[in-house]
């Protein structure tokens, strides 16, 4: 394969992580360091940042650089640094990297750096062959400059982009279609910016949505009736399941880069308000959840849990519901902080701020639905909080760089009920006793570690009446491991897993066939998993049968391009994991 031909797929996947795109064999892939995966990872896309206008402050101590070059630079940071290094540069899971200490450094550190990478985990953007001679030069100088800022998004800049396509009034009084809308599966279509609607009985297309660029996840109203679909470029659509087609029935851009979106879930608050985390501008949103009118902007600049420094762009990460109490619960990274939002009142907001850890990032709750479970993943620990008392339970250490998606909760033969993650930087699969009352020594603890296939563990999935648990390994660099996935027999956890080689059952030929996110049907009985390659490739979703874990269906479709996350309705609405 020529080196423009893997560039181009390293491009279309997004994923630096890939051994295709640095041309090391699988035995040096292995060897590749946990945290260089993970920061090629906080990085997997271009952030939409890249084509804003920004706000420029010449600093004359820096080397100089024509205007073309500067652009040059932005936008080769907005495309690879900054998901690590931040927006303004003060640094995230990546180091600061402002003036004065780029300044410091001086020309000739700063190419060293960016050609060769750290053990620390910055990628060799040079020796890969990712960047040119001339490319590092250019960021070299590039990073001595004064960040640019890009521009804030308030309430009028939402509302220009807020479009309702079918008013409430003019929506369907019922169900409109014979679509069992509760095993209906929202996949990201990753690449193309659209969900794929695929019911599950049948494995049908029922329509291909358009959505954000690089759009990211679904989630399910209280009443199941909506779909919500969050873009990177913060683009959020309403989709409708009860048209005889289901489709978008409105449209809102809330930032310019996001990732989290959700509504509200409590008794008499079912799909009254939605409500989204930017990366950029540092905010969240509450909207009105049948419209998606902006009602309310948070900002959530401010001080870090640890050092109590100033943080000038906390970007935020997941939000869930509370089921039992009208509150949502954002998860703020670089601060390090939980925020319980009460929003009985949103003009007179209530919210409480628990002090958790650095840098907070995807989570889900045990099976009580009272304690929230949340990866800070650089800090290597699961931050628990208890929603009824509204206070930080504990926070546990785990393995590398904890990343649980939701997690996966099942009653362990030994230690009862448990909640379990798997890392990023390392193969192990941390299981937390989540019973404080029945089993006090045993909460909060891991219990019990277990051994999976390698790091590169993306999400991990059970149901409550399944006894396999799902481990994933999409961002190994071996092929033999991110291709396939492996399955833990519950009852029997000192047994080896079992490796599926889910990429070969389905059937495509080219590509980095990546399988990524577990996701079961209502029924809990099968197992729906997508097979990613990049976006000129065949990609796929392959379903196994539960109970036998053999090969139940491959979903194969052109129009299936770069399948990532998959969102059941019924399980996402009623947070079933
Ligand atoms: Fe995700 C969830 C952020 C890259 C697939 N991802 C999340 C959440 C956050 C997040 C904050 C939790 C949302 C919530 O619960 O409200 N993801 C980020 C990033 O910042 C990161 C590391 C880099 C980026 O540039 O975006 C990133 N994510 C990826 C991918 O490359 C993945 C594997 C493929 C893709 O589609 O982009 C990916 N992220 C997912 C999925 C979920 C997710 C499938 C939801 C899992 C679930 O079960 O709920």
């Amino acid at each position: 394969m020529t080196r423009t031909r893997q560039q181009a797929i390293c491009s279309a996947i997004a994923l630096a992580a890939s051994a295709l795109c640095t041309n090391v064999t699988a035995s040096q892939a292995q060897q590749q360091p946990a945290s260089a995966v993970a920061q090629q990872y906080q990085q997997a896309d271009a952030s939409p940042l890249a084509n804003e206008q920004m706000h420029q402050n010449i600093n004359p101590k820096a080397p100089p650089m024509t205007e073309a070059e500067f652009l040059k630079g932005r936008q080769i940071y907005f495309e690879r640094c900054a998901g690590c290094h931040g927006v303004l540069r003060k640094g995230a899971t990546g180091k600061p990297l402002t003036p004065d200490i780029t300044l410091e450094r001086g020309t000739a550190i700063l190419k060293t750096f960016i050609h060769y990478g750290s053990p620390a985990g910055m990628p060799n953007w040079g020796t890969s062959g990712d960047l040119t001679e001339a490319e590092v030069d250019l960021m070299a100088r590039y990073v001595q400059q004064e960040p640019p800022i890009p521009p804030e998004f308030g309430l009028a800049d939402m509302k220009q982009t807020w479009k309702v396509i079918v008013p409430p009034e003019q929506r369907p009084k019922k169900k409109m279609n014979d679509w069992d809308i509760e095993n209906i599966f929202s996949v990201t279509l990753r690449d193309s910016g659209e969900v794929a609607l695929i019911d599950g009985a049948s494995k049908q297309i029922i329509n291909i949505v358009k959505t954000g660029y690089a759009v990211h996840i679904s989630r399910t109203s209280a009443s199941g009736r909506y779909l919500l679909v969050i873009g990177r470029d913060a683009r959020i659509n309403l989709i409708d399941l009860w048209m005889e087609k289901p489709d978008n029935v409105a449209e809102i851009r809330i930032g310019l880069e996001a990732r989290s979106i959700e509504t509200s879930k409590a008794a008499g608050y079912a799909d009254k308000y939605a409500i989204a985390g930017d990366y950029w501008p540092p905010q969240y949103v509450i909207m009105d959840g049948n419209t998606l009118e902006p009602l309310k902007i948070q900002s959530t600049r401010g001080m870090t849990v640890d050092t109590q420094d100033y943080h000038p762009e906390p970007r935020v990460a997941s939000i869930v519901a509370n089921h039992d109490k009208p509150e949502f619960i954002v998860n703020v990274k670089e601060t390090g902080k939980i925020l319980l939002v009460d929003y009985t009142d949103i003009r007179n907001l209530k919210t409480t701020e628990i002090e958790a850890a650095r840098f907070l990032h995807d989570g889900g709750w045990d099976s009580s639905r009272r304690y929230f479970l949340v990866a800070a993943n650089e800090s290597n620990k699961v931050a628990v909080v208890d929603s009824k008392e509204g206070k930080l339970e504990k926070l546990v250490d785990v393995g590398r760089i904890p990343h649980p998606g939701r997690g996966a909760n099942f009653v362990h033969p030994k230690f009862g009920p448990v909640w379990a993650t798997g890392h990023l930087g390392d193969e192990s699969i941390a299981l937390i006793g989540t019973a404080p009352d029945k089993r006090p020594d045993q909460a909060w603890k891991v219990v019990q570690s277990l051994k999976a296939q390698g790091g590169g563990n993306l999400f991990i999935k059970t149901h409550p009446k399944s006894r396999n648990l799902w481990i994933d390994t999409p961002l190994n660099p071996d092929p033999k491991i991110s291709q396939t996935v492996a399955v833990f027999d519950i009852d029997n956890l000192d047994k080896p897993y079992e490796v599926l080689p889910i990429g070969e059952w389905a059937g495509v030929a080219d590509g980095a066939k990546r399988i990524t996110q577990p996701e079961y049907n209502k029924a809990g009985d099968e197992v729906w998993f997508s097979v990613w390659s990049a976006k000129d490739q065949e990609s796929a979703i392959v379903v196994v049968d539960d109970k036998t874990r053999k090969l139940k269906a491959v979903i194969k479709d052109k129009r299936l391009i770069t399948p990532t996350g998959k969102f059941n309705v019924y399980n996402t609405q009623n947070d079933v994991y």
